[in-house]
C-alpha cells in the first residue's frame, strides 16, 4: 500500500491550545505524524511519496470560497492587527445575531470558527493545503486502480465544515478526497469516520447530498467534543435524506460494542452502493488516548482494518486524530495491515 505524506505538515506547529482554561502545548503536534510515519515504515509500508501539487479546485466544491480565502489570509491579518499571541476566536455569532460577515480579523475569526481550542499560527494554511494535497494524491492512486492507499494527513480535517474550522482541522481532507473520487467518475462514495470524535465537518458538507454516504462511530456528543452534532437522529436532508448514519457511544465503550456499530455501518454502506470507502482514521479510540473515552486495544485495529477491507470496495485511508501515546503509530500500522490482508 502506498503512503502519501508531506513534510510540510511541520509548518503547522502552534504554540497554544485553549484547554481547561489554560493555554497548553497542542495535542495535535508534529510528533504525531513523525511517530505514525516511523511505525508504518517499520511495519513494511515503505513506499512513501510526497503529494502532487494541487490547487484549491476540489476543495472549493466542498468548502465555501469566502471561508478558504479567510483561512489563507488570517495569519497576515492577525499579525497586522499587532497582536502578540496566536489567532484565537473570542466572539461568536449565536442565536438571534446578525448574519453579516464582519471585516475585522476578530470578527472574521469568530464567524468562521467552530471551536476555540484551535489557534491559527504562521504556516497553518500552508500545512493544511499540503495535507489536502496528500488526500487528493492518494485518492488518485485508488481511483487509478489500487485497492488501498494511505494519506498521512496532518493537520487533520474532519471537524472542518463547509465554512468553519476547529477541532484542530482547517480543510476537510476526507471530504476533498470523496469529491475527487466523484470528479474522477465515481457515482457513489462513502466516508466512514472511525475517529473517536464525531466528524461534524464532514457531516455538514455532505448532509444534503445524495452522492456521499457519511457514517460515524464516536463518543456521544452529549458527553464529548464536538458537542453539537453527531446524534443518531441526524440522518440527512433533502437529496441527502438517509445518507448520514451516526453511532454515538458512551464512556468506557469496549471493542465488542464498537465492532457491532462498525458491522452495521459497513452493511449500510454496501446497501448504499458505495464504489469506494474513504476511511477517516482516528486512533483516539485507543484505551490510553489522553482526551477520549473508548477502550480499543492495539490488536483491535487489525480487526477493524480487515472488516473494512472485507466490504470488497477499495479503501482510501485518511489520517485524522490520535494523541499523546507512542501506540498511535502501531495502531495506525495495524489498521493498514488489516486492510492490506
Ligand atoms: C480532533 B480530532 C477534551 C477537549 C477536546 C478538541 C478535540 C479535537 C479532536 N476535553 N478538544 O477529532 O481527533
Ligand atoms: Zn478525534
Amino acid at each position: 500500500m502506498r503512503v502519501i505524506f508531506s513534510e510540510d505538515h511541520k509548518l503547522r506547529n502552534a504554540r497554544s491550545e485553549l484547554y481547561g482554561g489554560e493555554l497548553v502545548a497542542p495535542f495535535e503536534a508534529p510528533f504525531r505524524a513523525e511517530w505514525i510515519l516511523a511505525a508504518v515504515k517499520d511495519a513494511g509500508f515503505t513506499d512513501v511519496s510526497a503529494p502532487e501539487r494541487h490547487g484549491l479546485e476540489t476543495a472549493l466544491k466542498v468548502h465555501d470560497a469566502g471561508y478558504l480565502s479567510f483561512l489563507e489570509g488570517a495569519w497576515e491579518k492577525w499579525k497586522a492587527a499587532g497582536y502578540r499571541g496566536e489567532a484565537i476566536a473570542t466572539s461568536f455569532p449565536v442565536r438571534r445575531t446578525s448574519p453579516r460577515i464582519p471585516t475585522q480579523i476578530d470578527g472574521l475569526l469568530g464567524y468562521y470558527c467552530n471551536a476555540t481550542e484551535t489557534a491559527i499560527s504562521p504556516g497553518t494554511w500552508e500545512a493544511a493545503v499540503s495535507s489536502m494535497q496528500s488526500a487528493v494524491t492518494a485518492a488518485d492512486i485508488v481511483a487509478d486502480g489500487a485497492k488501498a492507499a494511505f494519506a498521512l494527513c496532518r493537520p487533520p480535517g474532519h471537524h472542518a465544515g463547509i465554512d468553519s474550522f476547529g477541532g484542530y482541522c482547517f480543510i476537510n481532507n476526507a471530504a476533498v478526497a470523496a469529491q475527487r473520487f466523484l470528479d474522477k467518475g465515481a457515482k457513489k462514495v462513502a466516508v466512514l469516520d472511525v475517529d473517536f470524535h464525531h466528524g461534524n465537518g464532514t457531516q455538514d458538507i455532505f448532509y444534503e447530498r445524495g452522492d456521499v454516504y457519511f457514517a460515524s462511530l464516536h463518543g456521544d456528543p452529549a458527553e464529548a467534543f464536538p458537542h453539537f452534532l453527531g446524534y443518531a437522529e441526524e440522518t440527512g436532508k433533502g437529496a441527502g435524506e438517509g445518507t448520514t448514519q451516526n453511532y454515538p457511544m458512551p464512556p468506557g465503550t469496549p471493542f465488542s460494542v464498537w465492532e457491532a456499530a462498525l458491522t452495521d455501518a459497513l452493511k449500510r454502506i454496501s446497501a448504499f452502493g458505495a464504489e469506494v470507502i474513504v476511511l477517516s482514521l482516528g486512533v483516539d479510540t485507543f484505551e490510553k488516548d489522553p482526551i477520549s473515552f473508548f477502550k480499543l486495544t492495539s490488536p483491535d485495529y487489525i480487526t477493524m482494518g480487515r472488516a473494512v477491507a472485507a466490504s470488497g470496495v477499495p479503501v482510501l485511508v485518511v489520517m485524522e486524530g490520535g494523541y499523546g501515546v507512542p501506540e498511535i503509530g502501531p495502531n495506525v500500522a495495524n489498521t493498514l495491515k488489516g486492510i492490506a490482508g
